[in-house]
């Protein structure tokens, strides 16, 4: 069996890269994810196939054994390092659809909270479908939301958590839009691993999305519902 460092990984199949690159995210190789990521695309993936195929799934086995005590902080964040010098590569050319127009997105990770893959995702693939997206990152007070609004004057709102101890902020952030009364001025979108959609209609959120593609299509269709609401109004 070859050592790890004699793995060509050109010379490996489609179906054997994928899983090599899983274990090398798994191991946090950064420049060995860059290198698949451009293999794949050198060889006619879609950009989204790489993404969610390549490095999603290779993400959720990290997840699975960091769950399960077997892979702790430091190991993660290498992995999620590597992950985002592939995300990095495949950005511009997600975003490069020509699509066009749809209105504009701030999003952000809300307070307590520094995870922000999943966060980064949504916004590559909402800038794709068109809309402009202003990322404030990781760790939003409410403060950072309400002055991001006052200046870039979005249609949605997006929110991301992946902590049960910080998703409850989400709704802190909604009551406060209500007392502004700038609630319904806003498409509210919330998501993260612990969320669901219950817990997305109890805060008062428009919609709760299960991923980044969810996101676009819901995003979409709520962007369309209230430009029928005003023009019939
Ligand atoms: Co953390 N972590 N982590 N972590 N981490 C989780 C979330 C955890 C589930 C792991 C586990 O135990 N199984 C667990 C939370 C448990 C819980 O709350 N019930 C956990 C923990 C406990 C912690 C710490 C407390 C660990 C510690 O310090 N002891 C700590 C907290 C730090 C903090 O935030 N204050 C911590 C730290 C870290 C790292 C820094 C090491 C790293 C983050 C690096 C980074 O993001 N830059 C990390 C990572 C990587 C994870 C896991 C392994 C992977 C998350 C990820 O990136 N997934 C995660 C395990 C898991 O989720 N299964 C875990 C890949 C990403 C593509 O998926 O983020 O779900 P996801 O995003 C999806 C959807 O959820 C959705 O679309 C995305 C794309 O499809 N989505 C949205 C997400 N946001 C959205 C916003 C939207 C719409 C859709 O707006 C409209």
């Amino acid at each position: 069996m070859a050592d790890e460092e004699d793995i060509i990984l050109s010379e490996l199949s489609d179906d054997e890269l994928v899983l090599q690159m899983h274990d090398d995210l798994y191991d946090g190789l950064k420049e060995e994810i860059e290198e698949g990521t451009n293999i794949l695309l050198g060889r006619g993936w879609v950009p989204y196939k790489v993404l969610t195929e390549a490095l999603v799934e290779g993400m959720r086995v990290v997840g699975e054994d960091f769950r399960d005590g077997i892979l702790f902080v430091p190991e993660v964040l290498l992995s999620a390092n590597a992950m985002k010098s592939g995300m990095f590569i495949l950005r511009p050319l997600l975003a490069a659809t020509g699509a066009p127009k749809q209105g504009t997105m701030v999003i952000g990770t809300v307070k307590g909270d520094i995870h922000d893959i999943g966060k980064n995702l949504v916004g590559m693939m909402m800038e794709g479908a068109g809309f402009e997206v202003i990322d404030l990152g990781i760790n939003n007070p409410v403060e950072d939301y309400l002055a991001a609004i006052e200046e870039h004057k979005p249609e949605i709102l997006g929110m991301s958590a992946l902590l049960t101890t910080t998703m409850p902020y989400m709704k802190v952030v909604i009551d406060t839009l209500k007392e502004k009364g700038i609630r319904d001025d806003l498409i509210v979108l919330v998501g993260g691993a612990p969320l669901n959609e219950e817990f997305g209609s109890a805060i008062g959120a428009d919609a709760y999305c299960r991923d980044a593609a969810v996101t676009v299509e819901t995003a979409k269709d709520l962007m369309n519902r209230k430009h029928n609401q005003l023009a019939t109004a």
